[in-house]
C-alpha cells in the first residue's frame, strides 16, 4: 500500500469513525458498572436457527415472543448485528473458530468443512474452554456439520451427544413443496421434538452440582422449517394477526438490484414462485407457521432461563442469546435466507452480563458473531489458541455500549460476494464489480438501490475499504 491510498483509507476511516459515534444512539441512559470478583464467569450460548428481524427488531408487532422480551430487559441488545455467513453451518463454523469465510474458504453448506484444512487443524471454542478449565456441554443444533471422528467427544463433557434433527416433519397432506415446507398444527407430544428434550437435559444440567466453571451451548432446530409446532402455538394467532404481505414486502424491489442478486434470490426460487406472491393462501399459512415456530422457540428458552435464573449460577453466568442467520418471508420475492441483504444477514445479538449491566440497552453499534470467539477469551480467561481469532472483543461495548466502534460488520456468501453494514448503511459488492448501497435511516427494508447516486460516492468508498484483500478460494458446498 503507498503512502497516497494509506493516508486516503485513513481518512475514509476517520469518516466512518465519525459516523458511528453520532449514530450508535441507546435508548436509555448508560451507566458505568464495573466487574467485580475473581470467581470465573459461566457462558450459556443460546442458539437459536433463523431468526427473523421482524421480531426482535418489533417491526411486525403480532409474532409473540414473551419470554426474549422478558430476558431483553435483562440483557444488553444489539440490533444491528450480523453473521458473518448467512447460512446455518458457515455462520457457526465462523462463531466456533473464530475465522472468518474469506480465511476458511467455508462460504456454503454442505461443504464438510470441519473435515477439510484449515478447520479440521484449528482449535474450536469449546476445545478452548477445556483446556482453559472449563466443563463443556454441548446439545443441538450446534455446528451443523460433522466433525472428525472423536472430536465430537473432545468438545464436549456430557454424554450423551444427544443432537436431534428438524423433525418432526410434515406429514404428505401437509407438504407445500416437499417435507419441510408447509404448515402443521402438531397434535402428538412435546416430546416429539428434540428441542424439548434437549431443553429437558439442560434444565438437568443446570439443577446439578457443576464443580467446575462451565461454557454450555444449546442450539434449538427452530424456529427453522419445517414450520411444524405444538398445535398451542398456532392457537396464539388469528390469521389476520400474521398476513402476508408482510411489512418488508414490496411489489418490483428487485428491479434496481443487480444480477447476482437475482441469482440469489432465486436460490429456492420454486419457494417463491409457487406458494408466495402467486399463492396468497400458502404465503398466509408460511407467516403464521414462522410466527407458531418462533413462539415455540421461545417458550423453550423461557425454560433455560428460567432454570438459569432459579440454580445457583444465576448471578454468575454470562447469556449470550444469538441466531446463526436473518430469514427471509418473501421480501424480494424470497423465503429463507443465503443473500447478503439485511433480513438474511440479521443475527439478533442479546447479552446478559452476570451482574446486569446495561439491562435493556438497546444499541445500534453494528457487531458480528464473528466476535463471540475473542469476547469470550478475554472474559473467561482463556488461553490463547494457535490461530489468531478474528473478529473483536466486544467487551468496550459490553462495559459501555455508547462506546465508540469503528468497524462495520463484515457478511460475506463467496469469493467476492460482500456486504459491509454501518450503524446506518448497507454495502454490497459482487464478482461482476456490481454493487447495492441502502440508507437504513430512510429504507429500513432496503427498497431503493442507491449505488449508482453520485452522491453516495463518499459513503460507498467509507465501506468498501472492509472488503478483504483476499478471499480463500470456496471449500465447496451448495448455494442455500
Ligand atoms: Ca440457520
Ligand atoms: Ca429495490
Amino acid at each position: 500500500m503507498n503512502f497516497l491510498t494509506s493516508l486516503f483509507q485513513t481518512f475514509l476511516l476517520l469518516l466512518f469513525f465519525m459516523g458511528c459515534a453520532d449514530k450508535a444512539a441507546t435508548t436509555q441512559t448508560i451507566a458505568s458498572t464495573e466487574h467485580s470478583g475473581s470467581k470465573k464467569m459461566n457462558v450459556l450460548f443460546l442458539i437459536v436457527d433463523d431468526w427473523n428481524s421482524y421480531v426482535t427488531k418489533g417491526t411486525f408487532p403480532g409474532i409473540k415472543t414473551p419470554e426474549l422480551d422478558r430476558f431483553a430487559e435483562t440483557a444488553i441488545h444489539f440490533q444491528n448485528a450480523y453473521c458473518a455467513a448467512p447460512v446455518c453451518g458457515s455462520s457457526r463454523a465462523a462463531v466456533f473458530s473464530g475465522l472468518y469465510p474469506h480465511t476458511t474458504g467455508n462460504y456454503l453448506n454442505g461443504s464438510d468443512p470441519w473435515r477439510q484444512e484449515p478447520l479440521n487443524t484449528t482449535e474450536t471454542l469449546p476445545e478452548l474452554f477445556k483446556r482453559s478449565g472449563y466443563e463443556t456441554w454441548g446439545r443441538g443444533k450446534l455446528y451443523h456439520a460433522k466433525l472428525d471422528e472423536g472430536r465430537e467427544e473432545k468438545n464436549w463433557d456430557n454424554r450423551p451427544l444427544y443432537a436431534g434433527g428438524f423433525g418432526p416433519f410434515h406429514p404428505e397432506e401437509d407438504q407445500m413443496i416437499g417435507k419441510f415446507w408447509g404448515y402443521t398444527e402438531y397434535m402428538g407430544p412435546d416430546e416429539d421434538f428434540p428441542d424439548v428434550k434437549n431443553v429437558n437435559a439442560a434444565i438437568e444440567y443446570l439443577n446439578s452440582d457443576i464443580d467446575k466453571p462451565f461454557f454450555m451451548a444449546l442450539g434449538l432446530w427452530r424456529p427453522h422449517t419445517p414450520f411444524v409446532a405444538p398445535k398451542r402455538f398456532f392457537d396464539l394467532y388469528e390469521p389476520e394477526d400474521i398476513a402476508a404481505p408482510p411489512p418488508g414486502w414490496k411489489e418490483g424491489d428487485l428491479d434496481d438490484v443487480p444480477a447476482e442478486g437475482h441469482r440469489l434470490s432465486k436460490i429456492w426460487g420454486e419457494r417463491w414462485d409457487q406458494t408466495g406472491g402467486s399463492n396468497p393462501s400458502d404465503w398466509n399459512k408460511l407467516l403464521h407457521g414462522f410466527a407458531a415456530n418462533t413462539s415455540f422457540a421461545d417458550w423453550s428458552i423461557g425454560r433455560v432461563l428460567e432454570a438459569l435464573d432459579k440454580s445457583e449460577y444465576a448471578d454468575n453466568t454470562m447469556v449470550i442469546f444469538f441466531s446463526d442467520n436473518g430469514y427471509h418471508m418473501g421480501e424480494k420475492d424470497h423465503f429463507e435466507k443465503a443473500t447478503l441483504w439485511e433480513m438474511s444477514a440479521y443475527t439478533p445479538i442479546m447479552i446478559r452480563m452476570p451482574d446486569r449491566a446495561h439491562a435493556g440497552v438497546v444499541t445500534e453499534t453494528p457487531i458480528n458473531s464473528i466476535d463471540f470467539f475473542p469476547t469470550l477469551m478475554d472474559y473467561c480467561g482463556l488461553q490463547q489458541p494457535d490461530h489468531n481469532p478474528e473478529g473483536l472483543s466486544l467487551r468496550p461495548l459490553l462495559e459501555d455500549p455508547l462506546a465508540e466502534w469503528d468497524r462495520p460488520s463484515i457478511t460475506t456468501y463467496g469469493v467476492d460476494i460482500f456486504s459491509a453494514r454501518s450503524p446506518r448503511y448497507r454495502y454490497i459488492s459482487y464478482p461482476d464489480g456490481s454493487e447495492e448501497l441502502y440508507d437504513h435511516a430512510n429504507d429500513p427494508y432496503e427498497w431503493s438501490n442507491l449505488a449508482n447516486d453520485p452522491k453516495m460516492e463518499l459513503i460507498k468508498n467509507e465501506l468498501k475499504v472492509w472488503k478483504p484483500d483476499s478471499f480463500e478460494a470456496s471449500n465447496g458446498g451448495r448455494d442455500g
